[in-house]
């Protein structure tokens, strides 16, 4: 189904008059408000493939129904958000969850979405039907030189998939480590890693980048071989220019301090994309901000400093995406919670008043430092984050509309009650 512009436009004709109270504030009393809405426009989040439908968890899955059945109707999903949040315009593949047949059709129907095709994400860490050999003891780390060299292969075919889709990255994430004390030389482990990363590195486009994922634990439970933020830069450093490390915010252990990791490797000139979710134990894959909203603030805050020293372009130098898994709640109106709650903490952040802070540091001034990043993070952006929307052509209030309308009613409609869609 396509979202007819007019439904959007009735929509807000109706919330204009209560929207324009809570925006006059901002327009009549705040001096940036502009250039802050005009950011949070260009900003584009990229959805992933395998977030339209039901995760579910490994005890157990429930599906909502109306769930996307292929690859075309994930399109249509993230087609139907960004049409009501116009900050959804590109989507992230899992090859071989999502395999393009026909890249032209696949790319000019995500066009006709206004859609591009972010990252590409390769899967060596289940087996496939009628694949050769076994993942189950690691991939690009595998002793057998077999094992590493399918699991190379697999990395340049979904790199081949990404550029007829016009794509211009590729992330990977490994599995691969152990789960006992003994069983892997992590020295050996690491070193054949690096030489199956720089075969994949070396068929890299030359205005591709590769973003190498680090994961503390799971679902090896001794040694993650990529399992920090550590591991991940010494392999983008070995690796070369086009290597960078991507932060996944579930993949710390407990308490880490995600908003310092990011503006190191943003010193470093290796930050190269986020998977946004929210955690309250591990790799929970929740809504982004629904359990630390005010660490997502801190994060933001980091981003903004990091990249505007290093004059970086916040919409287009860093992959945005979010990975989420939605085991209760209807994914489309999940995606569209985390969407804003991005949106919330960036528009947060760019209010943070950088010279006092700066100030404040050099005075150490403690107290007035932390006054100066709550101040900005206790501000209710969100009439600045509707009005981006509304400009743009979206909505003032997504979720109440994809409420409204029935969507869910009308996909399950058209694509039934019992649909399971691809994906983890
Ligand atoms: C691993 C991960 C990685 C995968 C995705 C499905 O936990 O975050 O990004 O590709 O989940
Ligand atoms: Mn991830
Ligand atoms: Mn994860």
């Amino acid at each position: 189904m396509q979202l007819e512009a007019y439904k959007i436009a009735d929509h807000n004709q109706k919330a204009l008059e209560a929207h324009q109270r809570k925006l006059s504030y901002w327009t009549d009393e705040i001096a940036n408000a502009e250039p802050i809405i005009q950011k949070l426009i260009d900003f584009q989040i990229a959805i992933p493939s395998w977030a339209l439908g039901t995760g579910g968890t490994r005890f157990g899955r429930f599906p909502g129904g109306g769930e996307p059945r292929s690859l075309e109707e994930k399109i249509e999903d993230v087609g139907l958000l960004h049409a009501l949040n116009q900050s959804s315009g590109a989507i992230s593949l899992h090859i071989p969850w999502d395999i393009p047949k026909d890249g032209e059709a696949i790319k000019s129907l995500a066009a006709s979405f206004g859609l591009r095709f972010d990252a590409m994400n390769s899967n060596t860490f289940q087996d496939q039907p009628n694949q050769q050999h076994s993942y189950k003891f690691g991939s690009l780390q595998h002793v057998d030189r077999a094992v590493r060299q399918q699991a190379i292969d697999h990395n340049i075919d979904v790199i081949k998939h990404g550029v007829a889709l016009g794509s211009t990255s590729l992330t990977v994430w490994l599995s691969d480590g152990s789960c006992f004390p003994g069983q892997l030389n992590f020295r050996k482990a690491f070193e054949r890693t690096q030489e199956s990363l720089q075969e994949i590195y070396a068929a890299l486009p030359d205005d591709w980048k590769v973003f190498v994922e680090y994961k503390a634990f799971e679902p090896n439970f001794y040694s993650m071989t990529v399992g920090d933020w550590g591991a991940s830069l010494l392999f983008a450093n070995k690796l070369g220019p086009k290597a960078y490390t991507l932060v996944d915010l579930g993949h710390h252990l407990p308490n880490a301090n995600i908003e310092q990791i990011v503006s190191l490797l943003l010193m470093e000139g290796k930050l190269g994309g986020f998977h946004f979710n929210d955690s309250k134990y591990g790799d929970d894959d929740l809504t982004v901000g629904s359990i630390r909203p005010y660490q997502l603030f801190l994060i933001f805050n980091e981003l903004i400093e990091g990249m505007d020293a290093k004059g970086m372009n916040h919409a287009t130098d860093l992959g945005w995406m979010i990975d989420a898994s939605h085991n209760v709640k209807d994914p489309l109106e999940d995606l569209l919670q985390s969407v804003e709650a991005i949106q919330l903490a960036y528009a947060q952040a760019l209010l943070v008043d950088r010279s006092a802070l700066e100030e404040a540091r050099d005075a150490n001034d403690v107290v007035k430092a932390q006054e100066i990043l709550q101040e900005a993070y206790r501000t209710d952006v969100r009439p600045l984050v509707a009005e981006a929307r509304r400009r743009a052509g979206g909505a003032l209030q997504p979720l109440a509309l994809f409420r409204q309308l029935n969507i869910r009613q009308q996909l399950i409609g058209e694509r039934g009650l019992k649909t399971i869609a691809t994906g983890l």
